[in-house]
């Protein structure tokens, strides 16, 4: 899947130039003050509105759910009547923002009433990641925006018109921390605690900052506001069950390696998660630590999602960009982290994908 799968692993480069002629693109280069003025179109939206939906992509991550959760509070402040609404229950690891109290899920309650002037929508702009909410949400908000990192996809939907997409942010996070600067919402406890774990989550602990020193900037004005950076960062990355410890040793044994390891292929069935009793959020992160492997320059996880059915997962290095093979299977998100779901008989779309890669490999 796009999107939640790119924040693990924001890229350090720029993403594919080819968008640049899209209206919704923001190339924002510059201090922190110059960018501003890209806001002020959602600004006066927000100001309009009365009433506001904010949501994220399902099976949602630690930088949408931090700036949907940080923007909630912040329009508290402005007296908004404010509403999250997520497709899908929040994983685990997130739970001590406390996502239960915040949030309304519709998976678990479809016939859900409510309307709205505004609907923000963050961390995505792919609104098949929002499914069966988004269709929902249509009818009953006036005018929807996405909120975004991540790079239009050439072949997906577009996103709405007022939407701000901005690919040179690390985070969606950091959107949002400009976009509440632009409201004039003074930061609070709540506010930067939201905001640091989106941040966080999306550099990968500041290790993918896009050649910019902002994520450290806002992190550091964060902080000051009664943040406890190692609670959030254990969260995140640890506070590992031993569910996980014996998964993650039987997962790195299965591991397949192709053209002399530079390339690795790994599947997660649905018994494992359920023997180690893991959500499938925690599967996550295996493709980020084969990727810690030295010769590897790409990876490939298959997390089985259903009868006959895959998550995909794409990782890569250096030159070698992933994003144009999730597109071609329906998905989409940054050029070295990106990813589909996909139908199918398991060894046929395996053996597709290690070829396309491979195919890449070789062109580097
Ligand atoms: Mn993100």
């Amino acid at each position: 899947m796009a999107t939640s799968e790119a924040c693990t692993y924001a890229m350090q480069q720029n993403s594919l130039s080819s968008h640049d002629s899209c209206p919704f693109l923001r190339h924002t280069k510059g201090e922190l003050s110059d960018r501003n003025d890209f806001l002020e179109k959602i600004i006066q939206l927000i100001k309009k509105a009365k009433t506001i939906v904010l949501s994220t992509h399902r099976q949602c991550d630690g930088d949408g759910l931090g700036a949907e959760l940080a923007m909630s509070y912040a329009l508290k402040k402005l007296n908004k009547d404010v509403r999250v609404i997520n497709v899908d229950p929040t994983p685990r690891k997130y739970r001590f923002l406390n996502p239960d109290q915040l949030i309304s899920y519709f998976e678990n309650d479809p016939q859900m009433e409510f309307k709205a002037d505004l609907c923000l929508i963050f961390d995505t702009n792919d609104w098949r990641l929002l499914e069966p909410l988004y269709a929902s949400l249509k009818a009953h908000c006036l005018q929807i925006a996405f909120i975004d990192h991540h790079p239009v996809l050439k072949k997906g939907p577009l996103p709405t018109e007022s939407s701000l997409i901005d690919t040179d942010c690390a985070s969606t996070g950091e959107m949002v921390y400009r976009l509440i600067k632009a409201l004039g919402v003074p930061m609070d406890r709540d506010i930067a605690r939201c905001l640091y774990t989106s941040v966080t989550f999306d550099t990968q602990l500041y290790r993918y900052i896009r050649n910019s020193p902002v994520s450290h900037q806002i992190a550091a004005e964060l902080l000051t506001h009664d943040v406890n950076p190692e609670e959030v960062h254990r969260h995140l990355f640890g506070d590992q069950t031993i569910g996980k410890i014996a998964f993650l040793a039987q997962a790195l044994s299965e591991i397949e390696y192709f053209s002399k390891e530079r390339l690795a292929v790994l599947k997660v069935r649905s018994a494992d998660l359920l023997q180690y009793q893991l959500e499938p959020d925690e599967a996550r992160d295996v493709i980020d630590m084969l990727m810690n492997i030295e010769t590897l320059e790409a990876a490939a996880l298959f997390r089985e999602d259903g009868p006959s059915a895959f998550k995909v997962s794409l990782r890569s290095k250096g030159q070698l960009e992933v994003v144009s093979l999730a597109e071609s299977i329906g998905g989409g998100g940054h050029a070295h982290a990106a990813g589909a779901f996909v139908k199918g008989d398991y060894t046929q779309i395996k053996d597709n994908i290690v070829k396309v890669l491979l195919a890449k490999l070789e062109k580097i």
